[in-house]
């Protein structure tokens, strides 16, 4: 029997041992800051410099030489690279931890939905680029020079996520997929598992039961350095 197409899908619980924030965690990023002030449109057109603010401090931690990608990003770069079918790893996660650990043939196996830090993009002309610096109402473009209308090339709440037709055909022909780090709290992304009920073998690898457990086939709970590698080497063991 030929080893089955493979998503995985990961959330912020994957870099918590990195060092990085969650979102829901009690000491997480909503805990501190409102979604409606610091994650939508409507927040950046009230007041920019409070989002800015919010990206910046994120994206600041990316340049810190002491948040690496951990054994769970490593391990699910292994995974990815050696699954002798197609296989997909789709983030939530708008760090470039993942990027980190698959640099190499299987980076193009990562996709990031909820775009990514590391990227801007130009309100005025369109253009988008990497950036890893502090951005702010004042910087200039650096295609059309024109100021105030750089924004973080990431997808708030209320916009499209990316790459939804690759994520759909991929939902289409998946037989294992694997939900990891992450709370099942945010759509369409948290949708994925009930799509797949009856079509595909469904895991949930996370630290404690996320709300949509009930609905995974299977479950193991601890922390993701711990979890994720083991499980990542019984696969492979099983499939090659
Ligand atoms: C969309 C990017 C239509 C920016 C994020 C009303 C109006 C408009 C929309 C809606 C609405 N009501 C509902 C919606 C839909 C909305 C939504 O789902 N809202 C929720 C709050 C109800 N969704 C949207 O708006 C999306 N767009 O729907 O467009 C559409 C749909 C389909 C097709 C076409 C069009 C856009 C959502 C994207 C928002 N942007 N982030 C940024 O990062 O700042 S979401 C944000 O939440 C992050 O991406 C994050 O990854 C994501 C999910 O959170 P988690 O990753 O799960 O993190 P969390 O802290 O919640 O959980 C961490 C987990 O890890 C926990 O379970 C914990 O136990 C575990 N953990 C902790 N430590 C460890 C661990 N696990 C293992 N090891 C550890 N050590």
């Amino acid at each position: 029997m030929s080893a089955p197409p493979l998503i995985i899908l990961t959330g912020a619980g994957i870099s918590a041992e990195s060092g990085l924030s969650t979102f829901r965690d009690p000491d997480g990023l909503w805990a501190r800051h409102c979604i409606e002030d610091v994650a939508t449109p409507e927040a950046f057109a009230h007041d920019p410099a409070r989002v800015h603010a919010f990206y910046n401090a994120r994206r600041a931690q990316l340049r810190d030489p002491a948040i690496q990608p951990n054994a769970a990003h490593h391990a699910l770069a292994r995974l990815v690279a050696a699954w002798p079918a197609p296989a997909l790893l789709v983030t939530q996660n708008v760090d470039d931890l993942h990027d980190r650990a698959m640099a190499g043939p299987a980076a193009g196996s990562l996709l990031h939905m909820h775009g990514e830090l590391g990227r801007i993009r130009c309100l005025a002309c369109g253009t988008g680029r990497r950036w890893a610096e502090d951005l702010s109402t004042a910087t200039p473009c650096p295609a059309c020079r024109q100021a105030g209308g750089l924004r973080p090339d990431v997808v708030w709440f209320g916009e499209v996520p990316l790459g939804m037709e690759r994520i759909e055909e991929a939902l289409e022909d998946c037989g294992l997929f694997l939900s990891i780090g992450t709370s099942g709290q945010v759509y369409p992304a948290a949708g994925f598992v009930a799509a797949l009920r009856g079509r595909a073998r469904t895991v949930e690898l996370n630290l404690e039961p996320s709300a949509g457990t009930h609905l995974f086939d299977a479950a193991e709970h601890g922390p993701a350095t711990q979890v994720v590698p083991r499980f990542a080497e019984r696969l492979l063991a099983e499939w090659t």
